[in-house]
């Protein structure tokens, strides 16, 4: 009888070392935390490649952090460098990310990809969801989620963000999603999925720029307890996937809607007339949107993304003492 034994035991273990832990890279500033069981908020990257103009960019990337680090939790901000998951990036690698043309904006399906190919990725709330979960992190910060796109009944187009809300378990602190959004048939989608949504210090869900969608939001949770209490009870019943935390951008950072309304109608028209379709049209509204307004939408979106890592930080917080 031949022995394949010695081939078997020299291919196997470089098989089955390829597991998900081993495709992570924890920054030292995490893995402490992970350590000391301190409460860590993810942050995700695509807002920073894709969302923001260098050096824009960075700075608020890195002033995000800071505000975590403030309130008491440590930030990983989350990416795809080297064949790794970056769980914490330092410096240079955010300023790589920030200011590399060839990051890719990759959601759930572009993941493997980006790894085994060794790309520079950022990822979206759908990615940055996948890699906080595979992370043991119950809590991510962005600005805004992604959703059913106006026409969505004809170009299929609904982001990929709301199907990764609805099985995978992570909490996600946003000031809601843009108009440039069907926000009700969003707001179905979620309930037709079971994600529910919780607003933060008013009952209606948020609209990005403004605070008002004129829409009900599921519940209404102002303290950080309650809602790590609503997650903590979900999470227990085995019910599969994630929450929105909606949180509006504070009174003095919002634009007026009639303004923004002007705008985002300009950039979705010119959106279809240049034929702007698949994953590059959400970076090519949110950059015409910036420019139509004369560099006004991205003062109220560093604002809100600041004021979302202060609210992420007391769930993360909360959450951490009811374990
Ligand atoms: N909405 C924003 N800012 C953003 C994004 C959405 O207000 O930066 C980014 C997020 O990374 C989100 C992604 O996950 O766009 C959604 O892209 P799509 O619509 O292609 O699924
Ligand atoms: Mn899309």
């Amino acid at each position: 009888m031949t022995d394949f034994s010695a081939t078997v035991t020299a291919t196997a273990p470089s098989a089955s070392r390829l597991d998900a832990q081993s495709l992570i890279a924890f920054s030292p500033e995490v893995a402490a935390a992970r350590d000391a069981g301190r409460p860590i908020v993810a942050l995700e990257s695509t807002i920073i490649s894709h969302g923001m103009p260098y050096p824009q960019n960075v700075q608020t990337a890195r002033e995000v952090e800071a505000i975590v680090r403030e309130h008491g939790a440590v930030p990983a901000t989350i990416a795809v460098l080297d064949g790794r998951i970056r769980i914490g990036l330092d410096d240079e690698q955010l300023e790589l990310l920030g200011r590399s043309p060839d990051a890719m904006k990759l959601s759930r399906r572009d993941l493997p990809f980006a790894l085994s190919a060794h790309r520079i990725g950022a990822t979206t709330v759908a990615a940055t969801m996948i890699c906080a979960h595979l992370a043991g992190i119950e809590v991510f910060v962005t600005g805004g989620i992604g959703g059913v796109h106006r026409g969505a009944e004809t170009s299929f187009d609904i982001s990929a963000d709301l199907q990764e809300l609805a099985r995978t378990p992570v909490a996600v602190v946003c000031a809601g999603a843009k108009s440039i959004l069907d926000l009700p048939l969003t707001l179905e989608y979620l309930e037709t999925h079971g994600v529910p949504v919780i607003s933060v210090g008013q009952d209606h869900f948020a609209a990005f720029y403004t605070r008002d969608s004129g829409l009900k939001a599921d519940f209404r949770m102002d303290d950080a307890a309650q809602q790590a209490a609503f997650l903590r009870t979900k999470w227990a019943l085995g019910l599969a996937g994630g929450a929105v935390i909606s949180n509006p951008v504070p009174v003095s950072d919002e634009m007026p809607a009639v303004r923004i309304q002007g705008f985002i109608e300009q950039a979705l028209a010119e959106a279809q007339a240049g034929g702007i379709s698949g994953k590059a049209v959400t970076p090519y509204l949110l950059a015409r949107i910036k420019d139509l307004s004369g560099g006004a939408s991205l003062v109220t979106n560093i604002a809100l993304v600041k004021h979302n890592a202060k609210v992420g930080t007391a769930l993360a917080v909360a959450l951490n003492q009811q374990r």
